[in-house]
């Protein structure tokens, strides 16, 4: 069986049961007059990341392998957002009001759309989500069991929201979890360092972490 270099131990990858899982690289969480910067956030680190999604993106493309894609967003209706994550962020500026780039996190809308550099291609999956974590209120788990789908190798914003709360959701229903340490990025620095070091803690008590070259040598060689 092929291995990923990873920590805190080698990743045993299962090829035809492997897919990457890249996690809200929305203009709204990436741009000026998105989301998070209406939160007070400096978005200039997550488009920071994008080349290093985009080869991750093209590795697994390269390779033949599936490729999904998640959103955060909602209906228009606002039916799918709770006032308990409505009523919180910046007062001025919530989920639903119209912003620089259309209303905020809302499905259709410009500032919802993935960047334009990492968009998928025909035969990718979309999965839009209004929680945090990508298995909350979707149909991914039937998509992943449809699929064979076992193992997860995860990218995208932020490190410790929606990613990790959709790897902490992937181990507990049994997936092998894998997070891509340099194509992964928080507003925080150090969130993102302790949510690296928290899913690898204990024997990898969430999943296990590599960085973007070692996972792209095993799955385009190994
Ligand atoms: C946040 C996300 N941070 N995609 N969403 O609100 O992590």
């Amino acid at each position: 069986m092929a291995e990923i270099k990873a920590q805190p131990f080698a990743f045993p990858l299962k090829r035809d049961a492997v897919a990457l899982i890249v996690i809200d690289m929305q203009r709204d969480f990436a741009e000026p007059g998105g989301f998070g910067a209406s939160l007070g956030n400096d978005v200039s680190r997550i488009a920071k990341i994008v080349p290093d999604v985009k080869r991750l993106l093209a590795g697994f493309r390269d390779a033949g392998l599936p490729v999904i894609h998640t959103m955060e967003c909602h209906k228009p209706d606002l039916s799918d957002l709770p006032p308990a994550k409505r009523d919180r962020g910046n007062p001025l500026l919530r989920i639903g009001d119209v912003g620089p780039m259309g209303r905020i996190l809302i499905a259709g809308e410009p500032g919802t759309a993935i960047l334009p550099e990492l968009a998928p291609i025909d035969g990718e999956i979309i999965i839009e989500k209004p929680g945090k974590g990508a298995f909350y209120a979707t149909d991914l788990g039937n998509i992943l069991t449809s699929k064979g789908i076992k193992q997860l190798v995860f990218a995208g914003v932020t490190t410790e929201v929606c990613v990790q709360t959709t790897m902490r959701e992937a181990n507990d229903r049994g997936y092998y979890c894998l997070l891509a340490e340099e194509a992964t990025e928080s507003y925080f620095p150090e969130f993102k360092a302790a949510a690296i070091a928290m899913i690898r803690a204990q024997g990898a008590i969430v999943g296990w972490t590599a960085r973007v070259d070692d996972i792209l040598e095993t799955i385009n060689h190994a």
